[in-house]
């Protein structure tokens, strides 16, 4: 029988059902499936969107130590660069922070996440994974109960339902698996009131470094991807749209807040991507429902400032394949039992420096006028100050940026 002939019948049952072929959901999917268990991935896009899928490309020493404990690293070790350094723009002149050279494992891996997500999908694929793409779930039911369920749109739009033993939900913010949680779920949520215009350049890094630029007229950032490919941010007003600037207005305001005059020229191209992004976050709370586990960006929302998503999706993706090692292999429930806790410690201290930087970076949203902002602005000035000459703040940042 073909698989549209099959699309409206229950689907054979599955021991964990994965959402989503993001970092989350390959990763626990590669770690299942390489231990035995039965899995598959439901993912809504095609295939060459979830490969093609710009966006995160600092990778902590901590994921990579995951990806190489499961034989998943070779891409990141030959294509991926090391990096330690970020470099502080201020009126007051520019410094350089060699976070790298503060501690023993303290450098990033840069590696563009839909590489990574190459990778994860070959090596799952290769072992003889199964992914359905294209096929969007649309919600998952009985998850208190002990044979949880989700119903899903195939390919063709028609109605498929899936059962499996657990459910793991690691599509997204907007994906199915936060749609179906129950009544009582809590979601603490923050909106650090800055949008942020990414723009991904078809132009060379323009600095051996991470690029902060704290200008009066708002911040800029300049961050490395590939030689050829360099991501670029710039705080905009809400509500404006992403198209409303050419090309060269973007390029001649990148040159102002980095202070292209006194530091050197931006190397510029055109812009592959344009996307605003308003520095939201939020936490889920529990993380676990019944059968249904949340894992990456379905677990907590994170604003961009400090790179911590994609790891704390890989950190979170390995705790959640232990522990359903336990449960289905040896019949262990304790590691399902605290997956929700142990997630969301590491959760609040990403939000927590994730804040501090968001705060670090950027002029307030206007509290108290002009008295207002010039204390805000003040307070930056001070931490700026810190960062550049305590060794002991030095150290607590290298630790934190670095680590999920
Ligand atoms: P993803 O990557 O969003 O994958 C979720 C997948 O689920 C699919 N999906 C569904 N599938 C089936 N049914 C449904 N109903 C579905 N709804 C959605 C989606 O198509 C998708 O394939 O989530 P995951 O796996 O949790 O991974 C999270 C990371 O992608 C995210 O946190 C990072 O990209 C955040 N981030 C960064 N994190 C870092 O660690 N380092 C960085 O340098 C970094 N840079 C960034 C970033 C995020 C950015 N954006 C998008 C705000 C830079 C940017 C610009």
């Amino acid at each position: 029988m073909t698989e549209s002939q099959t699309s409206r019948a229950l689907r054979a049952p599955v021991d964990v059902l994965v959402l989503g072929a993001g970092p989350a959901g390959l990763v626990l999917g590669n770690l299942l499936l390489t231990a035995g268990i039965d899995c598959v991935i439901l993912e809504r896009a095609s295939r060459t969107h979830v490969r093609d899928r710009a966006r995160a490309g600092f990778l902590a020493p901590n994921t990579a130590r995951i990806l190489e404990r499961h034989g998943l690293a070779d891409g990141l070790h030959r294509y991926g660069r090391r990096h330690g350094t970020c470099e502080f723009r201020t009126r007051d002149g520019r410094f350089r922070l060699d976070y790298g050279a503060l501690g023993e494992d303290t450098r990033h891996h840069v590696y563009p996440q839909q590489d990574l997500v190459t990778d994860l999908l070959e090596h799952y694929l290769g072992r003889g994974g199964r992914v359905h793409f294209d096929t969007e779930a649309l919600a998952v039911h009985d998850a208190d109960g002990p044979r949880p369920s989700v119903t899903a749109r195939d390919p063709d739009g028609r109605p498929a339902r899936w059962t499996a033993r657990y459910v793991a939900g690691c599509d997204g913010r907007h994906g199915a698996a936060r749609r179906s949680l129950p009544p009582g779920t809590v979601r603490h949520q923050h909106d650090h009131g800055v949008t942020w215009l990414g723009l991904l350049a078809e132009a060379p890094p323009s600095l051996d470094a991470v690029g902060y630029a704290l200008h009066d007229r708002g911040f800029a950032g300049h961050m490395a991807r590939t030689p050829q490919v360099t991501r670029y941010y710039l705080q905009w007003q809400r509500g404006t749209a992403a198209d409303a600037w050419s090309e060269q207005r973007i390029w001649d305001e990148l040159d102002i807040r980095m202070g292209a005059a006194d530091h050197g020229p931006l190397h510029r191209g055109p812009f592959r991507e344009r996307g605003l992004f308003d520095l939201t976050c939020d936490v889920i709370e529990p993380l676990r429902h019944g059968s249904l586990f949340l894992a990456g960006d379905a677990a907590s929302l994170l604003a961009p400032a400090a790179a911590k998503g994609a790891n704390l999706a890989v950190l979170e993706a390995e705790i959640l394949a232990t522990a359903l090692l336990g449960a289905l292999t040896r019949g262990d429930a304790t590691g399902l039992d605290g997956y929700s806790d142990r997630c969301l410690e590491h959760i609040w201290k990403a939000q927590e420096f994730t804040g501090w930087m968001t705060r670090l970076l950027h002029s307030a949203p206007e509290t108290g006028g002009d008295a207002g902002s010039f204390f805000q602005a003040g307070l930056r000035r001070s931490r700026i100050a810190s960062l550049r000459t305590s060794r002991i703040h030095q150290d607590w940042f290298a630790a934190n940026y670095v680590g999920v």
